[in-house]
């Protein structure tokens, strides 16, 4: 592959202080070489610097899995990007479609979110992905389409972007996509790219799939040519499954 793949675990609202400390000593140790693959983790914002604090000699990354897009005021409960990078981290989720559905994020707060992760040196994953009956109304790609071009409105072309395409009835459901159907609108998100920014940016961008990865599943989603990793939710949380995935990633 020409895109170096991508692991990344989505803790969601897991792990105390103490659970997230075990998984870093039977996590880490497991994934020294971190060579031929990226990996990070994004635990709740809680677990953040004390996670940071076992990383030190590892290759794994730091995220965390939402923020706010003003560097500080008054935001109550809100976290800032200067924050997180202060916290160690070096990547951000934006859009998940918990954040979107649970917690009414629309497109319009997704793209200043991007923005901001940007301009304060944060890597953002744009999450992305359509609900059950916008499938079954065949209504995909125009769902994915349009969520890409809000999120991305005004934003400059940029390589510092990961995609992550979240098919929302795949999520926590045991049902994954199927690895064509992921194919299919990985590659669809890479040809908007293409499109709106250029072919030689759009060719260099990871899009990952996110959707009951697991071990049973990793490779075949990896061997499709568009897909160049994944976002893990349940299957992340423990060291040894999410381990796993990593080594059948590459
Ligand atoms: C999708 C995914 C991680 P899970 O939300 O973002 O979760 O792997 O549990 O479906």
């Amino acid at each position: 592959k020409i895109r170096k793949p991508f692991l990344i675990a989505n803790w969601k609202m897991h792990k105390t202080l103490g659970e997230a400390e075990s998984f870093c000593r039977d996590f880490l140790p497991r994934v020294k070489d971190g060579g031929r693959v990226d990996i990070a983790i994004c635990p709740p914002f809680t677990c953040l610097f004390h996670v940071k604090s076992f990383l030190a000699s590892s290759p794994v990354k730091l995220g965390a899995q939402n923020m706010f897009w003003e560097e500080k005021g008054a935001y109550t409960g809100e976290v800032s990007p200067v924050m997180l990078v202060d916290a160690g981290c070096e990547l951000v989720i934006i859009g998940h479609s918990e954040r979107r559905i649970i917690l009414g994020e629309t497109d319009a707060m997704i793209n200043c979110k991007v923005k901001a992760a940007l301009q304060y040196g944060l890597l953002p994953v744009l999450c992305v992905g359509e609900t059950l009956k916008e499938r079954q109304e065949k209504k995909a790609k125009e769902v994915v389409r349009k969520q890409l071009q809000e999120a991305l409105e005004g934003v400059e072309k940029t390589e510092n972007l990961v995609i992550a395409y979240e098919p929302v009835w795949a999520i926590g459901s045991g049902l994954n996509a199927s690895p064509e159907d992921a194919e299919e609108i990985a590659s669809f998100i890479r040809g908007l790219l293409a499109d709106w920014w250029d072919r030689e940016i759009s060719s260099r961008l990871r899009i990952l799939y996110g959707g009951s990865v697991k071990p049973e599943n990793i490779s075949l989603f990896m061997q499709k040519e568009n897909i160049d990793g994944a976002l893990v939710g349940g299957a992340s949380l423990d060291p040894y499954s999410f381990a796993e995935i990593v080594r059948l990633s590459v």
